[in-house]
């Protein structure tokens, strides 16, 4: 193609349209108020504003009608029922709730948020909201000095996104994966901004293409949309915590994955008979190294076609899936939205029947070119176009499966433009509108769909989704993996701000091609690799037809040996994993978290990229450059200890660590706890007994945190089958004092003890154990 060639940079190629003429939204001309919601009638548009909660504010507006307040595909909640005090002048009107203050200027209409303490969090100078006639609309909104900015979904690059430009069109990148290649798979229109220290939230809920803009001016920056109209939130912290908890108050947690989700996947493009599958899986166990899903990538299928499996290559998928259950092994399949046009195909014969696919406004079905040639692509924003695609599923939970991996629904498409022709039309439950409008939706819509279908048929047991494309909220529904990487260290590298950044979105659960995808891996990145992904939420070993195999014994004894070590810590560090889960299902935390997350008073912490917190006492510092067996390491406030050697490192200063290729440094915060279990086997992966580390501290500082555990399969626990405790940790000199505040759930598990170790303890010291001196610190339990 011309533009990949050095013909780009041809003088002529610059298009030149003239200056951008923006419409600024003008003078209010009155407002009114109802219901809590306040509409402006301007000069050149009409604003709402609306509170949520005392924390969140949204400002919709609309050039030309009445902002539409009910039209977000992914908020799921309604303003709340708050006391909203106002103050009119001619010039200003004041809102205030408990935590927030609004000033609104009238002539211009120009909005400013500030906390209950008026310290600004955003605000508009000359600029505010406008729109061009070719209906784009935009944001502009001060910039501090002090800003960072983070979040975005998922982006490449480094941790802290000012002086960036992003846009958001769900895009089916193959490969590059560049640090300006943008964008890519997800579209997560939102951002967190720290600020001093203080931390706050924007969403800009729109679906069509976005833009997101830090970087051409150093004093304010903007977001922007193609179409539609311009609606925001604005959530107010002020710790990065509570904007979480405020942006999945809108738009949704993810629910408690199953537990054989958060284990081990090895997955290849592809595993392509089910001979392979069995002796794939008779391997993990023969090297005892953990797995718990084996995936199929497209190969599986008859043709291409959803929903059938190649009988020559899997003729029995049943038996394959209940003997690989029987020895701990799960099989998740692909399903793409991509369904062949094919007469003679019951799938498609219904689509067409039924009218479910997606069609031009004449009446024609769209179809493009995906692996099975032309296919039609179901219209997921339609309720009855994602019920039934929900019961096709059935074809899969009849014989044992649980969980589905969702690709290819940007929709990709093999054209120019790599997706769905935007002038198709989508049924929108009822509104119809175009795919220009719905694209960044639409694999939200298709993780609906499974989610949902899944679930119906399972029966009470929880479903696992794996999807690439997405969109604010898809955590309610999927979990996804960051696509098309390459086996490269930077590709290693940049992994971790992205899944740092997805977590800083509200997506906790999502993770890298370990190994990479394209390319061939090799031995030492595989290592070290698999090390981190041990650590991060999903955890996946995937790679590209074509490619080297990477299972973890493909290099050898020696990098086995490693390997399998790391892949066993994941078993042993479950506990604490799915407590931190727990996290994620109830506030919106994410599981693998940058350090500003837990000290954003620490500006050493603002864009580090090579390092990152597992829950919030446990540092993560990975070697992520080849024949290196050294790193610098920063630890913030407090004492650290090294998890494997013991030794105590002091925080707010840089240390250098010394780690072999067998060796990933880990540290856990002193006067902290983590909890662990144990590696058994693949058929018997759960814990007979669970420990409590405790790490002795000397700041007398109490650690409080949550043990979580459940059955780990269905969903018994919104019953209340669960087992709750919530701990204090409180670590003196020579003292270590644990009690359990809360105790909660009638769920009994395997272990009815809790063993618990302290680390670090001074010689003579004592334990005291809700309330009582131990004597025999060397046998030391917590009833259950
Ligand atoms: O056009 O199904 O990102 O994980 O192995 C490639 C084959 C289609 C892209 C996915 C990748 C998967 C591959 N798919």
């Amino acid at each position: 193609m011309l533009k990949d060639t050095s013909f780009a940079i041809h003088p002529g190629m610059e298009q030149q349209s003239g200056p951008v003429v923006y419409r600024d939204i003008g003078n209010v001309l009155n407002h009114t108020e109802s219901d809590n919601t306040y509409l402006f009638s301007c000069e050149n548009g009409n604003v709402a504003v609306q509170f949520y909660t005392d924390s969140i504010v949204r400002v919709a507006m609309n050039q030309k009608t009445e902002p539409k307040l009910h039209v977000s595909k992914t908020v799921h909640v309604t303003p709340g029922d708050l006391r909203i005090t106002e103050v009119n002048s001619e010039e200003v009107l004041r809102l205030k709730t408990n935590n927030l203050v609004l000033i609104i200027r009238k002539a211009p209409f120009r909005i400013t948020v500030m906390d209950d303490q008026d310290r600004v969090i955003v605000a508009e100078g000359d600029k505010g909201m406008a729109y061009r006639e070719n209906g784009e609309v935009t944001v502009f909104k001060e910039m501090n000095e002090d800003d960072h900015f983070y979040g975005f979904g998922e982006k490449s690059g480094y941790l802290d996104k000012r002086g960036e430009k992003y846009e958001m069109w769900n895009t089916d990148v193959y490969a590059p994966h560049n640090p300006e290649t943008d964008p890519l798979y997800e579209s997560i229109p939102y951002f967190m901004t720290l600020r001093h220290g203080r931390a706050h939230g924007v969403f800009f809920d729109n679906t069509f293409r976005t833009k997101f803009d830090m970087k051409t001016a150093s004093n304010y920056y903007s977001f922007s949309a193609e179409g539609g109209q311009i609606d925001y939130y604005v959530m107010a912290g002020p710790e990065p915590k509570a904007v979480l908890e405020q942006y999945t108050h809108l738009t949704g947690r993810m629910p408690l994955p199953p537990k054989w989700a958060i284990g081990y996947h090895q997955s290849r493009y592809s595993y392509e008979t089910e001979t392979e599958v069995r002796e794939l899986a008779k391997s993990f166990v023969e090297h005892d190294i953990p797995v718990d899903v084996i995936h199929l990538d497209i190969h599986y299928m008859n043709g291409y076609r959803v929903f059938t499996f190649d009988k020559e290559r899997f003729p029995n998928p049943k038996k394959l899936i209940c003997d690989l259950k029987e020895m701990g092994i799960r099989i998740v399949p692909i399903v793409d939205p991509g369904v062949k046009k094919d007469s003679e195909y019951p799938i498609y014969q219904e689509g067409v029947r039924e009218d479910l696919f997606c069609k031009y406004m004449e009446g024609d079905i769209y179809f493009g070119e995906v692996w099975p040639g032309d296919s039609a692509f179901p219209d997921f924003t339609d309720g009855k176009a994602r019920k039934w695609w929900g019961d096709q599923h059935a074809f899969y939970t009849n014989i044992g499966i649980e969980g589905i991996w969702n690709d290819m629904n940007e929709p990709a498409v093999f054209n120019e433009t790599k997706t769905m022709d935007v002038s198709v039309m989508h049924r929108n439950d009822g509104e119809p509108t175009t795919h220009r409008e719905l694209h960044n939706v639409y694999g939200l819509f298709m993780g609906q769909a499974t989610y949902e279908g899944m679930k119906e048929q399972l029966k009470g047991k929880r479903p696992f989704i794996l999807t690439r494309a997405g969109y604010a909220g898809v955590q309610r529904y999927a979990s996804v993996w960051t696509g098309d990487n390459r086996s490269f260290w930077e590709h290693l590298q940049m992994s971790l701000p992205m899944v740092m950044n997805l977590g800083l979105s509200g997506v906790p659960f999502t993770g890298p091609d370990v190994g990479g995808f394209a390319h061939d891996t090799n031995a030492e990145l595989l290592t070290r690799w698999t090390q981190v992904g041990a650590f991060t939420p999903y955890f996946r070993n995937h790679s590209a037809i074509g490619t080297l195999y990477q299972e973890p014994w493909q290099f050898g004894e020696k990098y086995e040996a490693i390997m399998k070590k790391y892949i066993q810590m994941r078993y042993k560090w479950m506990p604490q994993l799915y407590s931190l889960f727990y996290q994620a299902n109830k506030r919106g935390l994410p599981v693998m978290r940058p350090l500003l997350m837990e000290y954003p008073s620490d500006a050493k912490t603002y864009n580090l990229n090579d390092q990152f917190m597992f829950g919030d006492n446990v540092v993560i510092a990975p070697i992520l450059t080849p024949s290196t067996t050294d790193r610098t390491v920063y630890l913030p406030a407090g004492d650290w200890i090294e998890f494997t050697t013991g030794k105590k490192y002091t925080g707010e200063k840089l240390h250098l660590i010394h780690a072999e290729l067998e060796d990933m440094p880990i540290f856990v915060k002193a006067g902290t706890a983590i909890m662990l279990g144990e590696w058994n086997s693949n058929a018997d992966k759960t814990s007979k007994n669970i420990s409590m580390e405790i790490y002795a501290g000397e700041c007398d500082e109490t650690y409080a945190f949550t043990y979580y555990d459940d059955d780990g399969e269905t969903f018994a626990y919104e019953d209340g089958s669960y087992l709750k405790m919530d701990v204090e940790v409180t670590s003196h000199i020579n003292t270590v004092e644990v009690s359990v505040r809360n105790k909660n759930g009638d769920y009994t598990p395997e272990y009815n003890e809790i063993i618990v170790n302290i680390i670090g303890l001074r010689e003579g010291g004592n334990v005291i154990i809700n309330g009582e001196i131990s004597r025999d610190i060397d046998k030391l339990s917590l009833k259950i």
